[in-house]
């Protein structure tokens, strides 16, 4: 009986995956790689550890036959058909919690960077303040205000938590009812979008929520209100956003996630003066980045010594997965 092949799609140095060699012979790939290669990698690979940016599809799936966890590095998992890797008896892991506050933080720090024209004064105070040039028009309280949040779950509950520090008033919606905590208030999706000085989106995407924001939603909004999205750019109607910041239909908006990612050359959005754009970094901090790391690296192991994993989102495959161990 020999050891599972564990193959490590992603850039870890060879010390952290000492606790994976002692359970799986480990095959790293090159850096950076391309599908081509991954695809060849996987014949006899039992477990793989990947970035959650990879679009994992049946044809990844047919392409190891042997696979039996699928180690995915992020929470979201938009981008795994998991229907498939249920079908082919793969686990599919991945990274809650680990990363809530981080994300969270930035949701903060977004929205400070919007109300207090963080970016405007920043520039100003470096190249035009010593000209005597007057100074950007003023910036707004977060005390008082109203914060929507759409999806209460882990990062939602962390960013009501740090609003409610600044004085917001947080009301949410959550397809599955009142998840937050009792001093925020729950109400339909509508009745956010409309009380919202500032709106922001901690949904996971999936087809009930790919372009839940768009053009019906944002006329529902306040002309002064603000758009936050840390959560996946396909959950907002991009062209109808576009439109909606044009227009004034909407102050402005803070994203750090786009329908595609990198946006493409020439994306409207990358030049409205009153959207600030950042590169899907919400949860780009050493400390959290490790701590995903961890959290895949035993996620892939566990599986791999057949044992359950920490985070599953497909716990119906595990038994087939578990059982398939050592075989
Ligand atoms: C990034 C995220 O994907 O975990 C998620 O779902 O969106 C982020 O943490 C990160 O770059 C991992 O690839």
């Amino acid at each position: 009986m020999g050891r599972p092949v564990a193959v490590i799609a992603f850039p870890a140095a060879e010390r952290d995956l000492e606790p994976v060699a002692a359970v799986a012979d480990v095959r790293r790939l090159p850096w950076p790689l391309d599908w081509e290669t991954l695809l060849g990698s996987l014949a006899d690979a039992e477990g793989v550890l990947i970035s959650n940016q990879w679009r994992l599809d049946e044809r990844f799936f047919s392409a190891a036959p042997r696979l039996r966890v699928l180690s995915s590095y992020g929470v979201g998992y938009d981008a795994i058909d998991v229907e498939a890797a249920t079908r082919h008896g793969v686990a599919v892991c991945n990274t809650p919690g680990v990363l809530s506050g981080a994300v969270a933080d930035f949701t903060l720090g977004l929205i400070l960077a919007l109300a207090r024209r963080l970016l405007e004064n920043a520039a100003f105070g470096k190249r035009e303040w010593a000209e005597r040039a007057p100074p950007p028009p003023l910036g707004w309280d977060l005390a008082g205000k109203t914060l929507g949040i759409v999806g209460m779950g882990r990062i939602g509950r962390e960013v009501a938590r740090r609003a409610r520090a600044f004085g917001m008033r947080v009301r949410y919606y959550d397809v599955r009812g009142p998840a937050g905590e009792p001093e925020d208030e729950f109400a339909e999706l509508d009745e956010v979008l409309r009380a919202a000085d500032v709106l922001s989106l901690h949904v996971d995407l999936n087809p009930t929520t790919h372009r839940l924001i768009g053009a019906r939603e944002l006329a529902l909004m306040k002309r002064t209100a603000v758009l936050v999205n840390t959560s996946r750019g396909a959950v907002v109607d991009q062209a109808a956003l576009v439109e909606a910041l044009r227009s004034g239909r909407l102050a402005g908006a803070a994203l750090d996630v786009l329908e595609q990612e990198p946006p493409a050359r020439g994306e409207p959005l990358l030049d409205l003066p009153n959207v600030i754009v950042t590169p899907h970094a919400a949860s780009a901090t050493v400390e959290t980045r490790r701590a995903m790391f961890e959290l895949a690296r035993e996620n892939l192991i566990s599986v791999l010594a057949g044992r359950e994993p920490p985070a599953c989102v497909n716990p119906e495959a595990l038994p087939r997965a578990l059982r398939r161990s050592g075989s």
